[in-house]
């Protein structure tokens, strides 16, 4: 899967809701997601990809440049009920922290936080008006990962998809990569 562009202004969760249950959420990009939700009193919810009132199992995917008041990420309303691992989180001049990007996980590990070197990032083109997102429109851009990205040969193969996104056998090179996109090589 391959989530970009997204915007959720009512509850939160840019890509992905969650409702209750459980959920496997593996080798996903989620791209330029924003949640803009402002709950009563002025208190805002979040997860700019992902919001979650259930449990997660979210692995070996790459989050770039995600939007929300809390979790720009992930945000978890039962702590401790998302189970991260092998994922990167990166926001281009923020400060790229686990609390930034996982708003009230369980267990986190094996995380990265650092530019993923998408082949060209998709992005929002705003016409001089950064407090309102709602006239900003979105320019498609190109995930598949550059051959010195950080992201190759950086995930786990347990319950990775055989094939990614382009319908290409993973892992290449013994190991899956982070992302929708397995990099194939020359
Ligand atoms: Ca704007
Ligand atoms: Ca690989």
């Amino acid at each position: 899967m391959n989530n970009d562009g997204n915007e959720q202004g009512i509850s939160g969760g840019g890509a992905v809701r969650v409702n209750g249950g459980s959920a496997s959420i593996i080798n996903n990009t989620f791209a330029c997601n924003r949640s803009a939700y402002v709950g009563t009193g002025g208190r805002g919810l979040g997860g700019g990809a992902i919001f979650s009132t259930g449990q997660c199992a979210i692995t070996n995917n790459v989050f770039y440049d995600n939007r929300a008041n809390n979790g720009w990420s992930v945000y978890a309303v039962v702590s401790g009920s998302a189970t991260l691992s092998y994922c990167d989180a990166y926001n281009p001049g923020q400060s790229n922290t686990q609390a930034n990007h996982y708003y009230s996980p369980g267990s986190v590990s094996n995380m990265m936080y650092s530019d993923p070197l998408f082949v060209d990032p998709g992005h929002w083109n705003d016409p001089g008006t950064p407090s309102d997102w709602s006239d900003d429109t979105w320019v498609n851009g190109d995930y598949h990962l550059q051959s010195d990205s950080p992201r190759i040969d950086q995930g786990t193969n347990t319950n990775a998809p055989a094939e990614d996104i382009d319908g290409n056998p993973r892992p290449v090179n013994v190991t899956c990569d982070m992302g929708a996109y397995e990099y194939m090589g020359q």
